[in-house]
């Protein structure tokens, strides 16, 4: 697929993945969306790719939101349509089997925090700013907002945000727990490319446990959990990573992972 709203690069390893219409403070309509669809798909299948970075052209805005001039004339079937396709998306992002890091370099506002929310790890610039506004514009959050930001930062918070509409700065965001780190705008695509850059060297098959386990125990009773990550650590023990990381422990030296 060409790609005309979003930039695709990748090396070492990572592949950064970088919204691409400043001029609209890269607002998010379908074309983006599916082109977005498009580059996980491609990440989650290129064995070289073993990290994905997400972030917005410009130093201005991660995402300001779906788009408005492409919502404003919607019917409910089409509104559906939209809401469809960035779901399944976002989910595919957030269940995919590698690390993806959110860098949030300006406003990430409605499907912006809801896109970054999708994500495993955000880091902020500080001039970044988050929210939920929809509620400003007639609507509630359409790709997931009312449920990941419950469950990320707790009911009472994610219904001041959503039904009250009001902006946070990236300090408050990082107190309440909606973003991991904040860093200098000049700083923060270095930081997260070394982050990223760690993450791509450490067995690949016990990150992707681990996200999985996460993922989908957190909605199971303690019980049922508890047996998902069991599972997942004893398939650990069928990678040579496994076998590597502990021996090295053993022999005092740094292990030599392969990806497999
Ligand atoms: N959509 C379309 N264009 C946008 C936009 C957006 N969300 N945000 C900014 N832009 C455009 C502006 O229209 C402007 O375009 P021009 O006039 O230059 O052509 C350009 O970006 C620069 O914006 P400003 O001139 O407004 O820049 P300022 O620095 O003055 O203000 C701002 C920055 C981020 C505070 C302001 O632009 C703003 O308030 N933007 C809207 C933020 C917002 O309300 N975001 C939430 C959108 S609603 C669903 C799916 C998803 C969702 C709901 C339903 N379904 C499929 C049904 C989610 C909804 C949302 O995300």
């Amino acid at each position: 697929m060409e790609y005309k709203n979003i930039l695709f690069e990748a090396a070492e390893g990572v592949a950064t993945v970088t919204f691409n219409r400043p001029k609209a403070l890269n607002a998010m309509n379908s074309d983006t969306m599916g082109e977005l669809m498009d580059a996980v798909n491609r990440i989650r299948s290129d064995e070289a790719i073993k990290v994905m970075i997400l972030t917005g052209a410009g130093e201005k805005a991660f995402v300001a939101g779906a788009d408005i001039s492409q919502m404003v004339d919607m019917r409910p079937q089409p509104a559906l349509a939209f809401m469809e396709l960035g779901h399944e998306t976002l989910r595919m992002m957030e269940t995919m089997p590698k690390p993806v890091v959110a860098a949030i370099n300006g406003f990430a506002l409605g499907g912006g925090t809801e896109i970054a929310m999708s994500c495993d790890f955000r880091f902020a610039s500080e001039n970044a700013r988050f929210g939920q506004p929809e509620i400003l514009i007639g609507l509630i959050p359409g790709w997931g907002g009312t449920q990941r930001m419950a469950r990320l930062i707790g009911v009472g918070r994610a219904k001041e945000l959503i039904m009250g509409g009001d902006q946070i700065d990236a300090k408050r965001a990082y107190e309440i727990g909606l973003v991991n780190r904040v860093y200098p705008l000049d700083q923060l695509m270095a930081e997260t490319k070394k982050f990223a850059a760690k993450l791509a060297r450490l067995p690949g098959f016990a990150l992707k446990m681990a996200k999985h386990a996460i993922n989908f125990g957190y909605d199971l009773s303690l019980d049922n959990a508890n047996r998902l990550e069991m599972e997942c650590c004893a398939q650990c023990f069928s990678t040579d990573d496994q076998k590597e990381g502990m021996k090295a422990f053993l022999e005092k030296r740094k292990p030599n992972f392969k990806g497999c």
